[in-house]
This record gives C-alpha cells, structure tokens and sequence, in this order.
C-alpha cells in the first residue's frame, strides 16, 4: 500500500500553511470552538444539535474553499474530496466534529482541522494524489446527547442496528430517527452510508492522558486502543420519609450506591494502571430533599487495554454490587449499555506514521489509547492508524482541554507527510 519514494513536501510550503501567523490550523480551531459555545467554559455540539449543524456548515465550506468536493452521507458524516488520478480504494483522514459537554477546543476538531489543512497543503505542492483522499468530519463519536456512541463511524462500517434510530432517545424523549428528520435527513438511508472502499483511515489527536507530557515526548503512534464496558447500575431500596424513618430501618438506595461507587472505586486502584472506573452518571428517584431515595440508577465506565483483565475487573464490580446490595436489603440490576473489545492499530499504517515521523525528525513514542476513537470501529472496514500529540496536565473532555501550538504543528506536518506516502 505504501508508495515508495514520494519527495518530501518542502517545509517552506508546509510553515507556509501550519505554523503560527496567518496560517490555518490555529485560527480554524479557535473558529470552531465558538460554535456551540457554553456558559461556563467549553463547547457543546451534540449531534443533529443547532451547533453540530452550524460546525458542519463552516467546516464544509472550508473543504469546498479548499477546492475538495464535498457531500453528506445518510447519518450526516461530511467528506470532502480529493480526487486521485487512479481508480482504487481511498485514504481517508479526519476525526469527528461533535463534542461533550463543555468540550475542549481540541478533541475531534483536531482531526478534522489537522486532515483539511494537511490535503490543501499537499494539493497545492504536489497537486492531485494518485488516490483519492478523503477529508471526513464524523458526524458523532461521544455519546453526548443519545445514550449510543460512534454513530458516524457505524453507520460507515454499516454496523448501527435496524431498531436504534426509532428506539434510542435522548433526554428529552426525541429518537434519533427524529432527530435525523429535524436536519433533513432520512433515517432509512441509513444503510447507504455504508462504505467498502476504504483503504486507510488516519487519524490525529490529542492523547487525552498525560503520558507524553510526563515522558516529554512530542508525539505518539498509536499502538492499540482499550476495550472497554458501559454498564448501567440501578439499585432499588425503598422511598420513605425522611423525617420520621429511623435510620436502622431504612432501605436507601442512594446510600447503597455510593457504598457501591466507593468500593468500585478501591479495587480500580487495587489492581492499578490501566485500570480506570468512571460513574459519570447518576440518578435518585425521587429525587427530592425530604425523601429516602427508593431507586438509584448509575453508569460505570471500566476500562483496561488487557481484554481478560477488563473482564475480571467487570466481575469484580459486579459481585461488590450484588453483595451490598444483599447487606443493606437492597434489589441490583446490572445491564451492559455497551462493550467494546480493544482493537490494534494496523501494523502498515503504524510504520507510515512512524518513517512520516522520523522524516520529520521525530521518533515517535507508541502508546495505547485509553480513549475511545473513530478508529476502533472503522478497523472493521479499513486499515487504521493514530497520531497523538500531547496534552497538557492530561485534561481533555473539558475547556482546559490544550496542546502546545508547537505539538500541533509537529503533528499536522507528520500528518502532511503520512498522507503524502499514502496517496502520492
Ligand atoms: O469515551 C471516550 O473514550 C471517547 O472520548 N469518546
Ligand atoms: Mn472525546
Ligand atoms: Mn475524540
């Protein structure tokens, strides 16, 4: 797949398009972190959102200012293209415009700002590639707004379920299918936005993690990235009065949980690095000051990029849950919202972004991802590999979320390179 040979770009045109000063990485960024701008810090684009529309208006009509042919397929990924001279399967490079909450100026916008940069400078050094290169903002990675994730890279690989878009709801009860209609879109076509032509998919982002500013390393090739499980956790007690329930007769469910959440939290430790539990989300019924809460509902996100030690972590959280539940009188429940296997980054694409690397004098670290990414659900399609950069303090998913302008030029210049050896 890799083209020998294929000249350096020359790092006048590069400096010209990348660094500081007037050129587009840092300002296209700063022009998409106020879209969807939040009171409070951060940015908020949740997918089929006003904000998720606006972000996909601008990035797209920077790709047909970049003179790339744009579209949107069926779930309302965007690509823009780059015809190649040659007929053949495409490359393809980006990461996914939608955000968390109070999402930082980075995750995904990256991807996508780094990829269009990166073509435009190549098309006007080299001009056409002899495959075609995709530039592609993802339509949904987070799970933000619906309780499902990875819905644009899904629907690529043709993976989303037939019932999902009428079924899942988000908070306020709209499906997805509804959603989709609000933006003009139909949920029926989802199955066309599948793809088989896809020969590589290459991805820039930030770590997310601390590892290569601790380790002072400027750039990373991703080796594999964690699986990891979503588990929903509800525990039912009994609602009682808060006033005249004494406390040796009380069934609360909330209290329950948080003994549960504590102990989930020990054993995380206990077995250490990689290890990591998160309860991002919970809920008390009935949620009021003078009631004992009668049914508690959270989520835990157990991660480890051993797949036989995330398992023995999951069967560890469940047989806490289940016996203090049985101490304190209480009903579990334990249901998996989702599972994810860790997934490795293609050996192929892994050494062009390690000789793009080193052509750009850098010898790239290898890392697994703790983070989940677009990647681990295309490799069912394509070859895929990742490029991170480091992030500073490790913050990510909040609006401290920053990597040193010098890191993201390094790491769009790799790019560049990468995408030279790939299409050129
Ligand atoms: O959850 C994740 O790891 C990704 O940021 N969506
Ligand atoms: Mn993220
Ligand atoms: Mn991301």
């Amino acid at each position: 797949m890799v083209h020998r040979g294929g000249d350096n770009l020359s790092n006048r045109t590069l400096r010209m398009r990348i660094d500081g000063g007037g050129a587009l990485l840092e300002p296209w960024l700063d022009e998409l972190y106020k879209i969807g701008a939040e009171p409070g810090g951060g940015a908020y684009r949740p997918l089929y959102g006003t904000a998720w529309a606006e972000a996909g208006d601008c990035v797209e009509r920077w790709m047909k200012k970049a003179g790339l042919e744009t579209r949107r397929d069926a779930v309302g990924n965007l690509w823009g293209r780059l015809d190649g001279t040659e007929k053949g399967k495409v490359i393809v490079t980006g990461s996914h415009i939608d955000t968390v909450r109070h999402g930082g100026r980075l995750d995904g916008a990256l991807g996508i700002v780094a990829g269009l940069t990166a073509t435009e400078a190549l098309m006007k050094a080299r001009g056409k590639p002899k495959r075609s290169l995709d530039v592609v903002a993802i339509c949904e990675e987070e799970g933000s707004r619906f309780p499902t994730n990875f819905w644009g890279s899904r629907a690529i690989v043709g993976s989303i379920g037939k019932d999902e878009a009428d079924t899942i709801v988000d908070p306020n009860g709209v499906t997805i299918a509804q959603a989709m209609r609000e933006r003009g879109l139909d949920p029926a076509k989802i199955g066309s936005a599948a793809r088989d032509d896809i020969d590589a998919f290459v991805e820039l982002h930030i770590e997310q993690g601390a590892v290569l500013e601790t380790t002072r390393q400027p750039l990373a090739v991703v080796s594999a990235i964690a699986g990891g499980v979503h588990l929903e956790i509800v525990v039912t007690g009994r609602a009682d009065h808060a006033g005249t329930t004494p406390m040796d007769l009380r069934h609360d469910a909330l209290v329950g949980a948080s003994v549960m959440i504590q102990a989930i939290e020990s054993i995380t430790r206990a077995i250490g690095a990689p290890a990591v539990a998160t309860v991002g989300r919970i809920r008390a019924e009935p949620d009021q000051i003078n009631v004992v809460p009668g049914r508690v509902v959270f989520t835990v996100d157990l991660r480890h990029s051993d797949p036989g030690a995330r398992r023995a972590l999951e069967e560890r959280t469940r047989s806490l849950c289940r016996t203090i539940a049985a101490e304190r009188g209480l009903e579990l429940e334990v249901r998996v919202l989702q599972e994810r296997p860790p997934v490795p980054m293609h050996a192929e694409v892994r050494a062009v972004l390690t000789r793009a690397a080193q052509e750009c004098g850098v010898r790239a670290t290898e890392l697994v991802s703790g983070a989940g990414h677009d990647a681990q659900i295309l490799a069912a399609r394509c070859k895929v590999g990742m490029l991170f950069v480091p992030s500073v303090g490790g913050r990510s998913h909040c609006p401290e979320e920053h990597t040193d302008p010098g890191h993201l030029e390094l790491g769009a210049r790799v790019l560049v390179r990468t995408l030279e050896l790939l299409a050129y």
